[in-house]
């Protein structure tokens, strides 16, 4: 009887997400140049609120429910598009691309042409480059709902030679929330009429205990990785494919973060900012990539990519400057796990291709499922 009652409950509440349900913009301030950006706030019945904006497609809230129900929004961010334009924005939840992470010197050939990049990270081009990237843009929203779930879907056409990249490449990423659970589902859907590299993250800092709480360094971390790609001093990859074990960069098995960090301060990374090899039984499926818990509040993150690598960055240049609801973010109190092809791919041979050729289409997925330990 009480069966019937709750999933005659889930009909009606499922029955109630239509039309009307589809997220309405709301405004989110002005770019410099005068855009005006549009905010959507997307719901499932469990407690979970995302909000995502067109400037950047970027992820700018995400409030879910502790042990005892009571829900923080664990990822930084600022209160307005512009705290987003300042320079204290480190990629905050924003998609990241056209190729997310580095490229050594800004230079790639691809068809007997090489191309150069802006060098934005010296001596390296990082995050698809400086005034256009993919995260300074504003993107087309499209909100959608129907009986499962609901989402925005964020398009872009980025034409050829923009930032030194080839090719007219169109691009939508899609936020969605299933009605009936805590996680939201993260697409990426592109394509090219030359060819040119991609890969697109997002660049989301997690705090689980909420963002401006003072540290992760006692967050527990579980990573499916036996392998790493070492880098040089100037954090591109060497080509090597090396095993985790013996060193601080083993988290096949829950590792508390702060315990292992301290002899990694002194390298170029700062801490952890390494790319893990996954574990994969096939190339496409979501599988498991992280466990991340705040044993505090009993927040648990498991992060689900049909991409070939994850970035683990343990916020080594949070420097306390300030943001949503003047909270501040020193250093290490939050930290990013980006789902993503190898560093530098497009240099390395050995690594999986981010190739995107005229005919093909990109397509990854990422889920973010939220739960609690207790
Ligand atoms: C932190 O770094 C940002 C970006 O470099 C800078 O704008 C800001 O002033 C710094 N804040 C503090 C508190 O040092
Ligand atoms: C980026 O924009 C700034 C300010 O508008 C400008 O000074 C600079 O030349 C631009 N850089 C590139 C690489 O386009
Ligand atoms: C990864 O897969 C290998 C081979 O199946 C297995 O031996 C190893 O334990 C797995 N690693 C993790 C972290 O689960
Ligand atoms: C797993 C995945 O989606 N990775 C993509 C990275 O980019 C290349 C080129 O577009 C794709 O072929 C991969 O599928």
């Amino acid at each position: 009887m009480r069966h019937l009652t709750v999933s005659t409950l889930v009909i009606l509440m499922s029955a109630a997400v239509s039309a009307e349900d589809v997220p309405v913009p709301e405004p989110y301030g002005t770019t410099k140049s005068g855009d005006a950006i549009e905010l959507y706030t997307l719901r499932s019945s469990n407690g979970l609120v995302a909000r995502v904006m067109t400037f950047g497609a970027t992820l700018v809230e995400l409030h879910v429910p502790d042990s005892a129900g009571t829900t923080a929004d664990v990822i930084l961010g600022f209160d307005d598009v512009a705290g987003y334009q300042s320079d204290a924005n480190g990629y905050f939840g924003c998609t990241t691309g056209r190729v997310c992470n580095r490229i050594a010197k800004g230079q790639f050939s691809l068809n007997d042409k090489t191309y150069t990049l802006a060098i934005n990270n010296d001596p390296n081009h990082l995050h698809g480059g400086i005034n256009r990237s993919l995260d300074k843009v504003v993107w087309k929203a499209r909100p959608f709902a129907d009986k499962s779930q609901t989402g925005v879907t964020f398009s872009y056409y980025s034409p050829d030679g923009e930032e030194g990249y080839p090719g007219n490449l169109q691009i939508q990423v899609t936020y969605s929330v299933a009605a009936d659970s805590n996680s939201v589902t993260i697409s990426y859907l592109a394509t090219t009429d030359q060819a040119t590299p991609v890969n697109l993250t997002n660049h989301a800092y997690f705090n689980l205990g909420g963002a401006g709480s003072r540290s992760v360094l006692d967050h527990v971390l579980q990573l499916n990785a036996d392998h790493y790609t070492p880098v040089d001093e100037t954090l591109i990859p060497t080509g090597a494919i090396e095993a985790v074990e013996g060193t601080p960069l083993d988290f096949r098995t829950p590792h508390v973060i702060g315990a292992r960090i301290e002899s990694l301060i002194d390298t170029p990374a700062l801490g952890y900012d390494h790319n893990y090899v996954l574990n994969k039984s096939s190339a496409n499926a979501a599988e498991p990539a992280a466990v991340l818990t705040d044993p505090d509040s009993g927040r648990r993150l498991l992060i689900r990519t049909t991409e070939p690598g994850i970035q683990f960055y343990s916020g080594n240049f949070l420097n306390g400057s300030s943001g949503k609801g003047e909270r501040t973010y020193p250093l290490r109190s939050a930290l990013c796990l980006e789902t993503q092809h190898y560093p530098d791919s497009v240099n390395q041979p050995q690594f999986p291709s981010t190739i995107l050729k005229p005919g093909d289409e990109f397509r990854s997925t990422t889920i973010l499922e939220f739960s609690t330990t207790r």
